[in-house]
């Protein structure tokens, strides 16, 4: 052990022992936690961005509104609120209020429009115990004291669990404005009365679906606020949203390992169990007993285990087919972990072997995603990509049977958000997924690897599953253990 790290050893313990006698332990240890303070910085981070959209001296206001409430469902935020805040709490709205300042235009850095005044407000629902009965606890938003005008202690508590948690700045907003940061979820169709009618600007994002098909809750929403506010300019920030949400901190990215690292052993334990007459739903139980067992709280999509014919159907997820002997599988599956989806495809023989047309195939697959990984590096545009892996599968005379792109980006959604027209940047993470599909021959290969973008290059994520026929074939066997390649 170099000499350099062996003084930290002891206060590294001491450090546990420390957390374990004050009662916290696990609080601040835990390496996969994303710090509250990070949640912070992306709010300011949109907001600077946002404010190049306003005109010099204007306001602006976003709004981000939580996932409808699905009873029995799991709740999962929408993903846009939970990368601003962090939180999962059903009926809950982020609204950012902020300026740009006049004549800001000259002094402002780097293309940056920064320096303008920024508050945030968080709406909470009002707790309700006989829900909480059957839903267990929620912070609510609280209120303040008569006396003081000071947040009350479920508002104190609220305020502490969400990271809300400044005192609101005396300078702004104006007087007569809320002063958050944490509000009431009741007040705020009065609230955005007084938000809007001074603002020049509302940020909201409603995706306006296709003609003849019925009005979305967010769409709806919109147009109750333009019914409201008539002459507000409104403006899309998904744009800016998905700018940012493409780059992973290392924190994001430690959440990613994580989930790709047990989807990785999941795909082990599929491995070493598939045998003829198994059915494709008992594979598919392997693989989400393994996620639900490391902590992944669900798959990060519906899990696809297509066998034989199926392995030809792109997003087959009946798994209602029984395996035999000389079929090939396409694993598709990915565990969210923390919020964070892995998507890791491997394609398998069942019997354990190859069969040489399958090999040959495999082997077109396996090269044209050799290639499309090799040619990551940033400054690279995202679509060349998919033209390398294209042109590979071209060479090979296989294209009319390459049906799908090669990349999406991967994060808190599987198809995460990101703009596929920018060039690749270290910090972003993304599929690369070729397949050839020959449905009269029930010969369908795909391989996908979970690939983050580096100053150097690329980093294969999912570099713990082999994706060599030889490797694979040995995993299978269970000649290579945990971990093996
Ligand atoms: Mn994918």
């Amino acid at each position: 052990v170099p000499g350099g790290i062996r003084p930290a050893i002891p206060t590294a313990i001491l450090a546990v022992f420390a957390s374990l006698l004050s009662g916290e332990a696990g609080l601040r240890a835990d390496p996969l936690e994303v710090p509250r303070e990070e949640f912070r910085s992306r709010r300011i981070a949109l907001v600077s961005s946002l404010r190049a959209d306003l005109p010099e001296g204007g306001t602006g206001v976003a709004i981000f509104r939580s996932a409808p409430a699905a009873p029995f469902a799991t709740f999962r935020q929408d993903s846009d609120l939970y990368y601003l805040t962090g939180t999962e709490i059903p009926g809950s709205t982020l609204v950012l209020l902020f300026d740009r300042p006049a004549g800001a235009k000259g002094r402002k850095p780097a293309g940056k429009a920064s320096g303008g005044r920024f508050a945030e407000f968080f709406y909470l629902p009002e707790r309700d115990y006989r829900e909480e009965r059957w839903t267990g606890p929620r912070p609510g938003a609280g209120g303040l004291r008569p006396e003081t005008l000071e947040p009350d202690e479920e508002r104190n508590k609220a305020m502490q669990v969400t990271g809300f948690d400044r005192p609101p700045d005396p300078d702004y907003p104006p007087r007569n404005y809320p002063k958050g940061p944490v509000e009431r979820a009741s007040d705020l169709s009065a609230h955005l009365r007084i938000f809007l009618r001074g603002a020049d600007v509302l940020f909201f994002a409603a995706d306006p679906g296709s003609p003849g098909e019925a009005l979305s809750p967010a769409l709806a929403y919109l147009r109750d606020l333009r019914d409201r506010f008539p002459t507000i300019r409104v403006a899309d920030p998904s744009g800016a949203l998905a700018r940012l949400r493409m780059i992973k901190s290392p924190a994001e990215i430690a959440l990613l390992r994580k989930a790709i690292a047990i989807t990785c052993e999941a795909h082990r334990d599929a491995w070493s169990r598939i045998r003829s007459g198994m059915t494709e739903y008992q594979i598919q139980a392997v693989i989400e007993h393994r996620f639900l067992h490391e902590g992944a709280r669900r798959p990060g999509f519906p899990s696809i285990v297509g066998s034989g014919p199926n392995s030809c159907v792109l997003h087959y997820d009946a798994s209602a087919r029984t395996v035999e002997t000389g079929d090939l599988v396409v694993i598709d599956v990915g565990a969210e972990f923390r919020r964070y989806s892995a998507d890791v495809t491997r394609t398998v023989p069942v019997g354990g072997r190859f069969t040489e047309e399958q090999l040959k195939i495999y082997r077109i697959v396996l090269e044209a995603q050799r290639r499309a990984i090799a040619a990551i590096r940033p400054g690279v545009p995202f679509t060349e990509i998919h033209k390398v892996a294209r042109k590979a599968i071209e060479e090979a005379g296989y294209l009319a049977y390459f049906l799908h792109g090669t990349s999406h980006f991967l994060g808190l959604d599987v198809h995460d958000a990101g703009d596929t027209g920018a060039e690749l940047r270290a910090g972003m993470v993304l599929t690369v997924e070729p397949g050839i599909y020959l449905a009269e021959k029930s010969i369908g290969v795909r391989i996908e690897d979970d690939v983050l973008v580096t100053e150097r290059g690329a980093e294969i994520l999912s570099d713990c599953l082999p994706r060599d026929p030889a490797a694979v074939e040995m995993q299978m066997a269970g000649g290579l253990g945990a971990g093996g390649r």
